[in-house]
């Protein structure tokens, strides 16, 4: 009785985020990140794809074809590595350095995972907007939404070693493969602060393509290590983003599945995650801008 009046009342106050719908947009759009995000993201994509207005496009021959390289695969795969420092080494080391200093009550505080949030990191660290005002970034954003941009969020995380007696079949910190709950027009672009090898606990990432493959057939919800061992092809399937200090993976992480990965014992993944929307003309890359709007259907990451 208790779990129908439950039913019914979050039906009733979110009904998008209940069975059928649940259900049917996992069968429909091929991923977990809800009807609602599905729905909204679509649309929003469109939009700007349609009406959308840029705000800067200063780029020769040779970028632009590395732009176009690069929009092309995050459609075709939802993903896109950049295994080079986007922005000179020595600035990535010196932006790590200024967030370990700032924040290293939290860094040393123990725990398997340390996190800055937007505004305590864009307030004490500003420089971290450098990575998304990167040219070449800058023209990769623009193109793939045909407008300009803003960032909705911008997180600074650390990853530790997680003995296995503590790990077992939990989930610290992401490790468990998931579609983010977020409106399907993001595009997530994660930024290693540190250089990032197999044993660094890299981000694990598998295309659109083979998500949908997944979510349709053999997955249903972020509640196991490692649910379809069985399905994927670790060389083939999944993407390892694997790269020197200041190299990207842009991600569509409400389209792909994707989870962390653990790092060996003594080793430490600093990175950042940035969580990017379009926005028409003109640009707001200074800040993190909350659109009102979105508020309503972002879920969990
Ligand atoms: O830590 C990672 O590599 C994955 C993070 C993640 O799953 C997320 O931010 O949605």
């Amino acid at each position: 009785m208790m779990k129908i009046i439950d039913f019914t009342k979050g039906f009733l106050k979110n009904p998008l985020a209940h069975w059928p719908f649940v259900n049917l947009s996992r069968a429909f759009y091929g991923n977990t990140a809800g009807a609602k995000q599905n729905l909204y993201g679509r649309a929003q994509l469109q939009y700007f794809r349609l009406l959308g207005k840029k705000d800067r496009s200063g780029s020769n021959a040779r970028q632009m074809r590395k732009v176009t390289e690069a929009v092309q695969r995050i459609h075709h795969t939802g993903l896109y590595l950049i295994d080079k420092p986007v922005i000179a080494t020595t600035n990535v080391i010196r932006i790590r350095e200024k967030i370990e200093l700032a924040f290293r009550d939290r860094i040393s505080e123990g725990g398997y995972i340390a996190t800055v949030d937007s505004n305590e990191l864009t307030e004490r660290v500003p420089e971290v907007m450098e990575f998304v005002r990167s040219n070449l970034i800058c023209n990769i954003i623009q193109d793939f939404f045909k407008s300009a941009f803003h960032i909705d969020q911008i997180v600074y995380r650390m990853t530790t070693y997680v003995p296995d007696e503590i790990l077992q079949d939990k989930e610290i910190y992401s490790n468990f493969w998931h579609c983010d709950s977020s409106p399907t027009s993001e595009l997530a672009l994660f930024v290693n602060l540190v250089d990032v090898d197999e044993n660094t606990g890299p981000t694990n990432a598998i295309s659109k393509v083979k998500t949908k493959l997944l979510v349709r057939k053999h997955f249903s919800e972020r509640n196991s290590f490692d649910p379809f061992a069985a399905y994927v092809d670790d060389e083939r399937d999944v993407t390892r983003f694997i790269g020197p200090a200041g190299s990207v993976l842009f991600a569509q992480t409400t389209r792909c599945l994707h989870r962390a990965s653990i790092p060996d014992p003594g080793k430490v993944r600093h990175w950042l995650s940035i969580r990017l929307y379009p926005k028409n003309a003109p640009m707001v890359t200074d800040r993190v801008y909350k659109d009102p709007v979105l508020r309503y259907t972002h879920g969990r990451h």
